[in-house]
């Protein structure tokens, strides 16, 4: 695992630089470490990526930003009635080969321990989820995300391959918080007329980014060309055995574990 980490540039040991990513994460609600994975790792995990993507599952959805059915108790217009759309293919964590060096890397415990720093958590447990814990998710051309919120404190990402253009990952950085929705200037974001509130995160392949989605709004715009755009999502919580709901697997992954029960799926 450590061969895939640029060691000479990141020491995962070492507290100072985890307390300095762990302050950038806190202030900002992102901490974007580039080059966190060397050349060679890079071109490793792209073929490896090239393999997986014949297994991938194909989703649209239509969402609010907020990840929900529209609320028609709000006004026309309001962010919480406006809608966009999305499409992305994802390879689930049990298509993962036992060898396979991404399932490594999540599976190692120097990294868990160093992303629980970065976030300065007291503990920290990889994602119970049999397909969600670790993602492999391809954007091919003419894919987008809309702009939404996370429903989970954190992201851990890492870029693997860009598209030939578009595909950039535009953050509306802490655009509101627990006390304040700010619906004015998420609205203004929407229709594109504060771009002075969005920045694009510069998720390089590979670059390691933290993400405090739940406050911050982001995208990621239109993929053009052929080449797809793979990014590694590494899911992790703070409680032991989080799964996620029936619902989102359906959606997410076209399919249940096998042997799960077939009874009370959410519709
Ligand atoms: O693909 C990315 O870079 C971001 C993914 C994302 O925003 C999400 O899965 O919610």
């Amino acid at each position: 695992m450590d061969s895939l980490i640029d060691s000479g540039r990141y020491d995962l040991h070492d507290d100072a630089s985890t307390s300095e990513y762990h302050e950038r994460f806190r202030r900002d609600g992102v901490c974007v470490l580039p080059g966190f994975l060397g050349d060679d790792a890079v071109e490793v995990l792209r073929r490896e990526c090239d393999r997986l993507a014949p297994v991938a599952h194909r989703s649209s959805t239509t969402a609010s930003p907020y990840l929900a059915p529209i609320d028609e108790s709000f006004p026309e217009g309001h962010p919480r009635r406006t809608v966009s759309a999305s499409s992305v293919e994802v390879v689930a964590y049990d298509l993962f080969p036992a060898d396979s060096p991404l399932r490594r890397l999540y599976e190692s415990d120097s990294l868990l321990d160093f992303v629980r720093r970065c976030l300065g958590l007291d503990v920290l447990h990889r994602y119970a989820d049999p397909f969600g814990a670790l993602n492999l998710a391809i954007m091919r051309e003419g894919d987008r995300l809309g702009w939404h919120f996370d429903m989970t404190d954190f992201v851990v990402s890492i870029a693997i391959q860009s598209s030939e253009s578009g595909g950039d990952f535009e953050n509306a950085k802490q655009i509101r918080s627990a006390q304040d929705e700010r619906y004015s200037d998420v609205a203004d974001v929407l229709v594109d007329e504060r771009t002075d509130l969005v920045r694009t995160e510069p998720m390089t392949p590979g670059t390691l980014m933290l993400f405090d989605g739940r406050w911050s709004m982001h995208r990621v715009t239109e993929i053009r060309g052929p080449r797809p755009r793979y990014v590694a999502l590494l899911a992790y919580d703070t409680e032991p055995g989080t799964d996620s709901s029936e619902t989102l697997k359906l959606s997410r992954y076209g399919r249940l574990p096998v042997g799960a029960p077939t009874k009370g799926i959410e519709s």
